[in-house]
């Protein structure tokens, strides 16, 4: 199995919209008759590449596969079928499926008379497809909140003469993760305001070639002729201002799995209010305003025990000497009721 997850974690291979899956074949005497990856939506499933490597050395065989096999036509055919055809003896899945539409797989294969086991490395495996498989298992894509905000919370000027408050080094570490993302979340007011790309562009300031979706929501109509509305990558505008709506809108109409949430403090704190941040990245510049726009807006919060407490997972330092911005990243506190 950790051979198969490493073989699933192959550089290159797109983190969406489909999961990242290993497969390894083994004869009854423990050699490896097969061996395969998932490359990418439309590409074979591992299951599938490692069934051809094996030919007819399947037969017999025990498949070790990071996800349980899929039961469903897809963008290919059903991976418990082919294992079926092949004549493999046993199938040891890590992560049972979290997607409706393809799970089922085991008891397809154990209905055939094949031995079946699950959950080996299954935490393991689950990490490969963070959140791939959050978005199946909530129904909505993993939500990742990131700001950039001076020592004192503010996240521009008064007078809106801030552009950014975040350093070079730091604007460039964000489009790394924005690139992880298949989403990029702005509200309205952000749009009319700031004008942004919304695109994931390298170290020469050019747009990368695989683009997140870009999502503007709100009901206010847009101006046209705004940057994200150019054709670097696709823009959805959804006119809601309610987030639970809009992130099952992504997840059930558009295959999205995990938003990267830029946009100003009024739609953070709707997002915050909602319980509908999962994770929070901020860039801190070492600069005071003493006064400016907050870097959240108002979350009805007046007594210290109501604060929104979160965790760090992370602390680094990216840039150096005076362009050095410290980014951390953290998690909710889950809240006891
Ligand atoms: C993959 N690669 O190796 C396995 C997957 O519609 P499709 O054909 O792209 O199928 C996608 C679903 O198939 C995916 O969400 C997951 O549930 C299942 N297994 N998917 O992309 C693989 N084994
Ligand atoms: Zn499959």
């Amino acid at each position: 199995m950790r051979r198969a997850i490493a073989l699933a974690a192959s550089p290159g291979v797109p983190l969406h919209p489909n999961p990242r899956v290993g497969c390894v074949l083994l004869a009854g005497d423990g050699t490896v008759v097969g061996e395969g990856f998932h490359h990418g939506a439309g590409t074979p499933h591992a299951e599938v590449e490692a069934l051809a490597m094996a030919g007819d050395r399947a037969r017999g065989a025990t498949a070790v596969v990071t996800l349980e096999p899929c039961n469903h036509t897809g963008r290919t055919g059903p991976c418990a079928e082919a294992l079926i055809a092949a004549g493999v003896d046993r199938v040891i899945a890590a992560q049972r499926d979290p997607n409706p539409q393809a799970s089922g797989g085991l008891e397809t294969l154990r209905a055939a008379g094949i031995e079946t086991d699950a959950g080996l490395l299954a935490d393991e495996a689950a990490e490969l497809n963070r959140a791939w498989t959050f978005a199946h298992r909530h129904g909505r894509p993993f939500v990742t909140w990131k700001f950039a905000t001076t020592l004192d919370g503010r996240s521009a000027a008064s007078d809106g003469s801030s552009r950014w408050v975040s350093s070079l080094p730091a604007r460039r570490d964000t489009h790394v993760l924005r690139g992880l993302c298949d989403t990029m979340l702005v509200g309205t007011t952000t749009v009319e305001v700031d004008d942004p790309h919304l695109t994931v562009r390298g170290e020469d300031d050019q747009p990368l070639g695989v683009q997140p979706l870009r999502v503007v929501m709100g009901k206010r109509e847009l101006p046209a002729g705004r940057r994200v509305f150019d054709d670097a990558a696709e823009t959805v505008h959804l006119r809601t201002r309610d987030p639970e709506l809009a992130l099952r809108t992504l997840y059930a109409e558009h295959d999205r799995h995990h938003v990267f949430l830029e946009g100003g403090p009024t739609l953070a704190a709707a997002f915050l209010k909602a319980g509908l941040v999962d994770e929070v990245i901020t860039y801190i510049a070492p600069m005071l305003l003493g006064n400016g726009t907050s870097a959240v807006g108002p979350l009805g919060i007046g007594s210290i025990d109501d604060a929104l407490r979160l965790e760090i997972v992370d602390t680094t330092v990216v840039g150096k000497g005076t362009e050095a911005n410290v980014r951390l990243v953290l998690r909710p506190v889950q809240q006891e009721d």
